[in-house]
């Protein structure tokens, strides 16, 4: 079967894709890290948008147009902020990934590219975190045979590496 699944290191905001995913935070209102730097490459159409969305749920997802980036679409999940590893974190973690990838499946998005959400300020533990992605990732392609291509873009080499242990255990 063809490769669907890839992991790389890049900036996110360089991606043409149909969607990027934002790792954002509850208000949508934007922030630091990935968060901020879409929304610096988007420009300020993003954020109107976004405020037009009242905000969304940890582990829920929302679209919007990508405006100045290259990717046509912004999926935006507030993933989990990590509190000790007993207060759901990791359905929560899942639960974004599953949500963004049906989001922008069902608005006709069929190449989507994911930061790795929560393991910068939200503070999931790195190789977790990568497990979980890489597990409802490979799972949604499964279930969905149209689904073309889903790349996770990876900032530092430690997060690439995470990245790529993760899906040797899973792939192997
Ligand atoms: N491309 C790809 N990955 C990036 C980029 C980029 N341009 N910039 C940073 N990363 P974080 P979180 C990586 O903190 O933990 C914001 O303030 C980064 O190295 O951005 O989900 C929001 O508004 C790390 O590996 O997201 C929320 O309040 C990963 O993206 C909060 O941070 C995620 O780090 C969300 O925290």
């Amino acid at each position: 079967m063809k490769q669907r699944f890839f992991i790389e290191q890049g900036d996110i905001t360089t991606y043409a894709v149909d969607a990027i995913v934002n790792a954002a935070n509850t208000t949508l209102l934007g922030g630091g890290g990935v968060d901020g730097a879409i929304h610096r490459a988007a420009g300020p159409e993003l954020l109107a948008e976004c405020r037009t969305l009242h905000g969304c749920k940890t582990g829920e997802a929302k679209i919007t147009r990508g405006y100045r980036l290259p990717a046509k679409h912004v999926v935006h999940t507030p993933g989990p902020i990590w509190r000790g590893g007993h207060a759901g974190e990791e359905q929560l973690l899942e639960n974004s990934y599953r949500n963004s990838l049906t989001v922008a499946w069902e608005n006709g998005c069929r190449t989507v590219a994911f930061p790795s959400i929560s393991t910068g300020v939200y503070h999931f533990p790195l190789e977790q975190a990568a497990r979980i992605a890489v597990r409802t990732i490979l799972d949604f392609l499964d279930e969905h045979p149209d689904m073309e291509r889903v790349t996770m873009v990876c900032f530092d080499d430690q997060t690439h590496w995470a990245y790529d242990t993760a899906a040797r255990e899973f792939l192997d």
